[in-house]
């Protein structure tokens, strides 16, 4: 009998039975095992096809929403620490301790999201006040050990994003106003790095070896359908080009198919969207609260609020029209650029009202209109000025902004037209008309969407 055991015993080494090192079959080590390294073009393929997501930026600021004592900060709301001077000791008190946003509902954001046709979601994970979002082993300045909330941000969204199948994208700022070594002496002023590049902090290497890049790492491991890691803050001194080029390498050695921001380098001429001539580390350029005049040929993403601030801010009445927000996509999609349209949740954790109704009449929109937006590319032709092109392999799309009032849209005289029809009506061919003039479709009198009217043109 004892024999039997010991033969039972060999063959289960040999064959590896219940050993601990082997793999198992959809195990984490067995999926970091099978990653498969994808090349540039295919590891962007899905955020190039995706044209449209939501930026999120939400932290304890949402308390304030820009205000203290009476007094309103200027610019954005997620500022307020350093616009009203609060110190780190304050900050702590007043805002992250009570931080308590008992509403928030993951999967209710990421339906809104979806509703609206956006096809991924970039939340803050951690801003420029160092408050983190996350249950973070590296550091006690989060929400499970600093705030009442007690509830694990980053994974609630992450996992909602995963049941819904939306791409989920982490923002990070490398600024941070709370670290020690970061910027956090520089009180009252915390900002006085980015206007004075001769402001330094001496223990800045420290803070990006032993706590930035460790966080980036945890991240990345703690929640697994992070697909984009969307830097912030790179204009500071302290934060060198060899860091964004090592932080940009690491990241990849930790997931190799995660997409980054340009701003994990220092390419940026100031506070630019687009890097200048140079090697810089980075996957994307990333214009801020505007939208470039013409095409770019590289991959973009044009990030931009709903009024004038990124965190919640009550008193900025300030918002942009629906036709407008819906307009800035096709313009950003016919210059091939992504959009990255923000909301900054209240301190309950629910999205302002406005913010809803804007979303509710974006989702309508691109419901109506995917098929121009999502996968389509610049348009090869020189802007109308009635709107935009946005096209595809044999298809161009005109985005009518100001519909004609005689019934005769004129076409750019290159485009060479098969037949042409309205797309929320695609049975319905419209005429076209070529002669000496140039190209011209006949349209019906009024325009079928107030926002953007699509004509579906198939190109010869
Ligand atoms: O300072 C931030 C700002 O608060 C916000 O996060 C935006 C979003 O792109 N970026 C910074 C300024 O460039």
């Amino acid at each position: 009998m004892n024999k039997l055991l010991q033969i039972i015993a060999v063959c289960m080494l040999l064959f590896n039975f219940g050993c601990e090192s082997k793999v198992k079959k959809g195990s984490k080590d067995s999926e970091e095992k099978s990653v498969v390294r994808l090349s540039d073009d295919e590891r962007m393929e899905w955020w190039r096809d995706a044209r449209f997501g939501m930026f999120i930026h939400w932290g304890a600021y949402a308390i304030p929403g820009g205000e203290r004592n009476g007094e309103v900060c200027k610019g954005g709301a997620e500022w307020v620490m350093d616009k009203l001077d609060y110190t780190i000791e304050d900050y702590e008190k007043e805002v992250t301790a009570k931080f308590n946003p008992v509403k928030f509902d993951a999967d209710a954001w990421v339906k809104m999201a979806q509703d609206a046709g956006m096809k991924y979601i970039v939340l803050t994970s951690k801003h420029h006040d160092g408050f983190c979002l996350w249950d973070s082993e590296i550091t006690d300045y989060d929400v499970m050990e600093a705030s009442p909330f007690k509830r694990d941000i980053v994974k609630e969204l992450s996992e909602a994003c995963k049941k819904a199948d939306m791409r989920f994208c982490l923002y990070h700022s490398i600024v941070d106003w709370h670290h020690p070594q970061a910027q956090a002496p520089l009180f009252p002023n915390y900002n006085a790095g980015q206007k004075d590049q001769t402001v330094v902090n001496p223990e800045f290497p420290k803070y990006y070896e032993n706590y930035l890049k460790p966080m980036v790492g945890e991240l990345l491991t703690k929640y697994d359908n992070v697909d984009v890691i969307w830097f912030d803050g790179d204009w500071i001194a302290d934060y060198t080009t060899e860091m964004g080029k090592d932080f940009y390498s690491y990241i990849r050695s930790v997931k190799p198919n995660v997409i980054v921001n340009n701003r994990v380098d220092k390419g940026r001429n100031g506070m630019e969207g687009m890097d200048k001539e140079g090697e810089f580390a980075g996957d994307f350029g990333t214009p801020e609260q505007e939208i470039p005049a013409t095409g770019i040929d590289s991959d973009w993403e044009a990030c931009m609020t709903m009024n004038g601030s990124w965190g919640y801010k009550p008193s900025d009445k300030n918002w942009k029209s629906d036709t407008k927000l819906i307009q800035n996509l096709v313009d950003i999609v016919s210059k091939g650029g992504n959009f990255l349209l923000n909301i900054g949740p209240d301190a309950q954790g629910l999205f302002p009202q406005e913010s809803i109704d804007r979303l509710k009449s974006i989702g309508e929109w691109t419901k109506a209109n995917s098929e121009a937006i999502y996968g389509a590319k610049a348009s090869p032709f020189a802007r109308p000025e009635w709107g935009r092109y946005t096209s595809k392999s044999g298809v161009v799309y005109a985005h009518v902004f100001d519909w004609p009032k005689d019934g005769r849209l004129v076409l750019d005289a290159s485009i060479k037209i098969k037949s042409a029809s309205l797309l929320s009506t695609p049975t319905s061919e419209l005429l076209v008309n070529t002669d000496d003039n140039g190209v011209s479709i006949q349209v019906p009198v009024s325009a079928p969407d107030r926002s953007a009217s699509v004509i579906k043109i198939i190109v010869e």
